[in-house]
């Protein structure tokens, strides 16, 4: 959820800048109705400088989570947003269905079908909104963009898809492109628990607002574990009536459902410049950005296709980056991308300012906290595969295990799973601990007797990774179902010296710099699970996605396996049931789960490994 970052959320804007009114700067609000082509209106606020210097472009965020209220603006908007306020029309709108807007909300409403004509989207409500205000709101250059983040991203990406004549660039920042396989909803088909009943209330239990579950206790890893198997949810809370735990329920493969709301089938050209931006710790849609960039980058035939990452958050680049929890990157991150990125890319396209000087990838590499230019994403040049092998004695290293068996074992069990961060487990929203569970240091599992550690000696130069991560799991489970989390983490040598904000102590801290989760039973299929051959060993290529990272020298590698992170994940029941929102409370059971280092067994992580 975003709607406290977005772009048009100027409550936010004012409160994150921490602005006084003398450093705001004054603007004119109005709101209309905007009229679609199925006669549904939508809600849109338009805000315009006082005094405009010659015709203006439109700057269009298209949201479920509310418009700017008169109120926020009255004082005017932060002088540091200056560059967009004097020079573009800001306009936000709310979808079909949300607040004031008519019509119906549909989460993650699909592309309408190509034999309706008269069907409607986010695609076509784009178009009609650009459409509406180039010819109705005076003094406009005739051009428009559109940016957005997570949900307004998706919503920026889909008006890409049959891009309104006038509308000249797009940038989606964390957009979600598959909500199966690895955005808020699921990655790799392991349901996101938490973050799908919060968020299923949130928007469908009143159209009018935010709501906000109401927990009836503190710590919510004690709630979802008193919820027990999946479909309580539904007979004591929901009872059938939110339509997207519905859906859930009700599609527990990658079946059609999920693949129409998938950017997949639909990415096949690029009809309008657009930039992807990611967080490298985005908590909710990581893999989005990443996704979209790789699918439209083969059709990118003239160059409008561009990447960026920075050390964020789940919005963190409209906000402030010069920190995340514990970890300083030295400098506002968030800041330069503003300054240096989003504002000159807009200028460019909309207001014929400046010249486009961007690499085809910018990204920030952690550690060294230097931002980078690549010509490809992920980089080829001077990259080497390199795989660093989990070995007997807990240590990782880039010596292949020559021994003919060997594993190490750990018991997983659904009633005592491993929380996702630091107990008492607030709510997802509003946060703020949320926001920081993936800096968090990982030494509060470490040790836990189902979370098995490997680790490096420290290193004697830095060891510099840039570009796709995986691990390779030789692994088997006495169950017949199971997950598979893989976490890659910098530890820090014990003589760092404290966060002197946080007063963090980080001599021997655990920072994941990349991670994921592979629900076994999809391990063929996703669209047709199977259970797994118990006590087989089988191999799990895991996707840990891209990443820019440089382990110090004195730093180790570290590599964590365990079986449960709750309630983000909801948790395997280890015996095979075809759908697991139905599974009782018997199905759920301990499992021995075995991860092999042996010559023909060889688990790993892939690391790009850059040399300068
Ligand atoms: N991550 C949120 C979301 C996007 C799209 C669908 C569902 C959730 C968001 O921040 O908007």
């Amino acid at each position: 959820m975003t709607r406290i970052l977005s772009l048009g959320s100027l409550a936010c804007v004012l409160l994150l800048s921490g602005q006084t009114p003398d450093t705001t700067i004054p603007v004119s609000y109005q709101a209309v109705m905007i009229p679609m082509r199925d006669g549904v209106r939508l809600e849109t606020v338009i805000l315009s400088p006082r005094n405009p210097k010659g015709p203006l472009p439109f700057l269009i965020d298209r949201t479920p989570y509310g418009v700017p209220s008169k109120e926020s603006t009255d004082k005017g908007v932060p002088a540091t947003s200056r560059a967009r306020f004097e020079n573009y029309y800001v306009v936000t709108q709310n979808i079909r269905g949300r607040f004031k807007s008519e019509g119906q909300f549909v989460m993650g409403r699909p592309p309408h079908s190509p034999d309706d004509p008269k069907g409607v989207d986010e695609t076509t409500d784009a178009w009609d909104t650009v459409d509406w205000l180039i010819k109705n709101i005076p003094n406009n250059n005739g051009r428009a963009g559109m940016a957005g983040t997570s949900y307004d991203g998706w919503t920026a990406v889909m008006a890409a898809l049959d891009p309104h004549p006038a509308l000249k660039a797009v940038i989606e920042q964390a957009s979600p492109a598959d909500q199966f396989l690895g955005d808020d909803f699921h990655h790799n088909g392991a349901f996101r628990l938490s973050y799908g009943f919060e968020y299923s209330a949130l928007l469908e239990t009143t159209a009018t607002e935010n709501h906000h579950f109401n927990f009836d206790r503190a710590d919510t890893y004690d709630w979802y574990l008193a919820l027990g198997p999946l479909s309580n949810a539904d007979e004591r809370y929901f009872h059938g009536k939110l339509p997207t735990w519905e859906d859930f329920m009700h599609h527990p493969n990658y079946d059609p459902y999920w693949k129409r709301l998938a950017f997949a089938p639909y990415l096949n050209a690029v009809k309008v410049p657009i930039l992807h931006v990611a967080g490298w710790w985005d908590q909710e849609d990581f893999y989005g950005p990443q996704k979209i960039y790789e699918m439209l980058e083969p059709h990118d035939t003239d160059h409008r296709n561009y990447f960026v990452a920075g050390p964020w958050n789940h919005g963190q680049m409209n906000g402030n980056g010069r920190r995340l929890g514990a970890i300083d990157f030295g400098s506002d991150t968030s800041q330069y991308y503003r300054d240096k990125i989003f504002q000159p890319w807009f200028d460019y396209w909309l207001r014929g300012q400046g010249e486009l000087h961007m690499a085809e990838a910018t990204t920030f590499e952690t550690g060294t906290n230097e931002w980078r230019q690549y010509d490809a994403w992920p980089p080829k040049q001077g990259i080497q595969k390199r795989l660093l092998y989990f070995g007997e004695g807990r240590r990782l290293s880039f010596d292949a295990p020559v021994a003919a068996t060997g594993f190490d074992e750990y018991v997983s069990d659904p009633a005592n799973p491993v929380p996702y961060r630091p107990r008492p487990v607030p709510p997802t929203y509003p946060g703020p601990e949320w926001k920081v569970w993936l800096v968090q240091d990982q030494r509060f599992v470490d040790r836990r007797p189902d979370v098995l550690s490997w680790q490096t000696d420290p290193l004697a130069e830095d060891l510099r990774v840039a570009g796709d991560i995986a691990a390779e799991l030789f692994a088997s489970t006495s169950g017949t179902d199971g997950d598979w989390v893989v976490k890659l983490i910098d530890v820090y040598p014990e003589d760092a010296p404290e966060d002197s904000q946080t007063k963090t102590r980080m001599g021997g801290f655990q920072l994941i710099v990349a991670d994921e989760i592979f629900r076994a039973r999809f391990r063929t299929s996703f669209e047709r699970p199977e259970p797994v051959p118990a006590n087989e060993v089988l191999r799990y290529a895991i996707d840990l996605h891209t990443i820019d990272h440089a382990f110090l020298k004195g730093h180790r590698v570290m590599v964590q396996v365990q079986s449960t992170w709750f309630p983000v994940y909801d948790r395997n029941p280890q015996t095979f049931v075809p759908n697991i929102f139905e599974a009782r409370a018997a199905d759920y059971g301990k499992a021995t789960q075995r991860i092999h280092r042996a010559a023909k067994t060889p688990s790993a992580i892939v690391l790009p490994v850059r040399t300068p």
